[in-house]
């Protein structure tokens, strides 16, 4: 049976790769904060739920800051394969936390890093990069396209980046970084933009809202759903090289399109609901991002299976059926 840690196992990313796992027969560990574990039991209810899932799933409690933790717990676990997704992934946030994401989202994947690497173990490893190490760079983003960052998230996760390429050369490590373009779910945290969104035309259709406040609608994301992107993950793992992948769906829609899209499925009109609130806007911005999926596509055999339109429609049904 192969063994897999996953940190960061109760946000979006970590709850879909952990029953992925489970379904191939993994034995799965999930580093959780203790802070978090409450506000993330419903996403790791299917497993909880499940008896297949749930005897071969073991969550402990920790920290990607407290690396002599990550220490042992390596040692104790012999894993197989390590999945580092935990950090602080809001980039707004970022902006009024710099110290707190660096620590997190940079310092977290070093100390990741130098547990494998001081524990000897011969694990491969996972590093969960993302398309904001682009920033502005021209569009469409492909594994050489150039690291220019626009926030402290950005920086955070670029130094993650390249430390991950780095322990792999240098130490020969089996290293890969999976750099993700946003990918969404109903277990989207409701404080990035689709889910906001998706809550929003649910409770604005039952008459428990009037009025969505957004930021920045011009831009333009590529936006695929989370359940695909943790195949990539997985898929990246079982290549005979350690090679870094850009994962997307190859399109790209602006914030006002996904907002339209969703408010018209319910048959309602975006112009009626949806305020611009430039408090809403961050200090700098990422005007586009879309991915060049040519290396997935061939090196691993990836495709997205979910397109916009069945995107925005699962979170808007999911969300109505919350309510
Ligand atoms: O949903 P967002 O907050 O996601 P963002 O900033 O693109 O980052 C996400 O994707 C990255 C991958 O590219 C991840 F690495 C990262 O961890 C995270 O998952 O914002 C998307 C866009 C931005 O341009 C933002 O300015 O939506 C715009 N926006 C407009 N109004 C808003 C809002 N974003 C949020 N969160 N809330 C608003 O009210």
């Amino acid at each position: 049976m192969k063994v897999a840690l996953i940190t960061g196992v109760g946000g979006q990313d970590g709850s879909y790769l952990a029953e992925l796992l489970l379904d191939k027969g993994y034995q799965v560990h999930g580093l959780i904060r203790h802070s978090s574990a409450e506000k993330y039991k419903s996403r790791l209810a299917t497993i909880a739920g499940v008896p297949e899932r749930k005897d071969n799933f073991v969550l402990h409690y920790g920290d990607i800051t407290d690396s002599a933790s990550l220490v042992r717990m390596l040692a104790e676990i012999q894993p197989d394969e390590v999945y580092n997704l935990a950090a602080q992934t809001h980039v707004k946030v970022s902006f009024d936390l710099p110290e707190h994401t660096m620590n997190t989202t940079a310092l977290g994947a070093l100390h990741v890093l130098e547990a494998i690497r001081t524990t000897k173990s011969d694990c491969r490893f996972y590093q969960a990069s993302s398309s904001e190490i682009f920033g502005t760079a021209a569009s469409p983003q492909n594994e050489s396209s150039p690291l220019e960052p626009q926030s402290p998230y950005g920086c955070a996760k670029a130094v993650a980046h390249l430390l991950t390429a780095s322990y792999r050369e240098a130490y020969g490590i089996w290293a890969v970084s999976g750099i993700m373009f946003n990918h969404e779910s109903p277990r989207r945290g409701t404080d990035f933009v689709t889910r906001k969104i998706s809550k929003a035309v649910a409770k604005i259709a039952a008459g428990e809202q009037d009025e969505l406040h957004l930021g920045n609608l011009k831009a333009e994301r590529d936006w695929g759903f989370a359940g695909d992107y943790v195949v990539a993950m997985w898929q990246m793992l079982q290549t005979d090289t350690p090679e870094d992948y850009v994962i997307g769906t190859g399109e790209s829609h602006s914030v006002r399109e996904f907002a339209r899209l969703a408010f018209e499925y319910l048959d309602l009109n975006y112009e009626d609901y949806v305020r611009h609130d430039p408090d809403l806007e961050r200090p700098a911005e990422v005007i586009n991002l879309r991915a060049d999926i040519t290396k997935a596509e061939k090196g691993l055999g990836w495709k997205p299976t979910v397109g916009i339109e069945e995107l925005v429609q699962m979170m808007v049904d999911a969300d109505k059926q919350k309510l």
